[in-house]
């Protein structure tokens, strides 16, 4: 058994499936668009909806050279795929070696590890070896082996275009409104906070929790963000800074956040930032003073921003 197939093994689906694959990074409304017929061919032909995702970007193993990072971790896409009423998501890994697998022995696979009777693809959707399985092939190779193809409808919002990519501008550029608007929901990182430095504490009076998130995710750009910190079923408002701190000389990229009205551990706790509104480009402060009067400021844009905002 190859890996790809130990993978698609290890998920035992409750029935026939009904699926589609793809990355589905950020599970955006797009996306949403094509799981609701999805789920609707699914229920028609009495079989259960679900997604074979890749847990990694194939961009990243094809084109090394060009990385990209991901909106949602795996255990993200998997988990907002369940609550949209996805029953089996099958995470798979993509290598070499799957871009090898021909758009026949692919689907042949997913009948036989997935049960599948029928698939769902996108407008422009190409599987296996060079993109050979079109929706028009995968076709003629479903009526061979006996599953259904159906092709949604491009998703269209009044010509606004809703893809990942888009979203990935969106969030690089730190223009929260468009990527929270693009994926249906506020935007979110998750992660577990670690420590820092402590030099926002003991030098600037504003300890900071430093938020350790997964190396392939990608980061809203550069600067300061009135965010809400959700913590053991609690949030809290918090000023948020994304940077290399350039006012200490250049430091690694970090997430901190400021929690206005909480004081106390959280160290080791997994965290979600929600983000509401950037407030400013980071700046290579003269001094720590300076840097100190600007996150008071900062401290109360982000309050009012939030108030608006509850
Ligand atoms: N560091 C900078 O070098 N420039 C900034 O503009 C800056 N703005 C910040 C704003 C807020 C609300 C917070 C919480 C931190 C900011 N920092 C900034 C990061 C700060 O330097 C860091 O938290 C401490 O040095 C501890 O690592
Ligand atoms: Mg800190």
């Amino acid at each position: 058994m190859t890996s790809l197939e130990e993978e698609l093994a290890r998920v035992k689906p409750s029935g026939e499936t009904f699926l589609t694959v793809g990355v589905f990074d950020g599970v955006h409304r797009g996306h949403r668009h094509l799981l609701d017929l999805l789920k609707r061919q699914a229920a028609r032909a009495g079989c259960v909806p679900g997604v074979v995702t890749f847990r990694n970007h194939p961009v990243t193993v094809l084109r090394p050279e060009a990385p990209v990072r991901l909106i949602t971790t795996v255990e993200e896409r998997v988990r907002l795929l369940q609550e949209l009423g996805i029953e089996t998501v099958a995470p798979i890994t993509f290598t070499l070696d799957v871009s090898r697998v021909t758009a026949r022995e692919f689907v042949a696979m997913l009948q036989r590890y997935l049960r599948m009777c029928g698939m769902v693809v996108g407008p422009d959707f190409a599987l296996g070896h060079n993109r050979e399985g079109t929706p028009q092939v995968l076709r003629g190779v479903g009526t061979e082996l006996g599953f259904t193809v159906a092709v949604a409808s491009p998703y269209d919002d009044g010509g606004i275009r809703v893809s990942s990519t888009a979203t990935r501008n969106a969030l690089a550029a730190g223009d929260i409104a468009t990527a929270s608007n693009l994926l249906g929901r506020s935007y979110a990182l998750q992660g577990e906070v670690v420590h820092g430095e402590g030099r926002g504490g003991s030098l600037l009076g504003y300890p900071t929790a430093n938020v350790a998130v997964d190396h392939d995710l990608l980061l809203p750009g550069d600067g300061i963000y009135a965010t809400w910190f959700h913590v053991d079923s609690q949030r809290y408002q918090a000023a948020t800074s994304i940077g290399t701190r350039p006012t200490f000389g250049l430091g690694e990229r970090t997430v901190e956040a400021f929690l206005l009205d909480f004081r106390g551990d959280l160290y080791q706790k997994t965290v979600r930032l929600e983000f509401v509104e950037r407030l400013r480009d980071e700046v290579a402060f003269d001094t720590a003073e300076a840097l100190k009067r600007q996150i008071e400021i900062d401290v109360r844009e982000t309050r009012r921003v939030l108030g608006a905002a509850a």
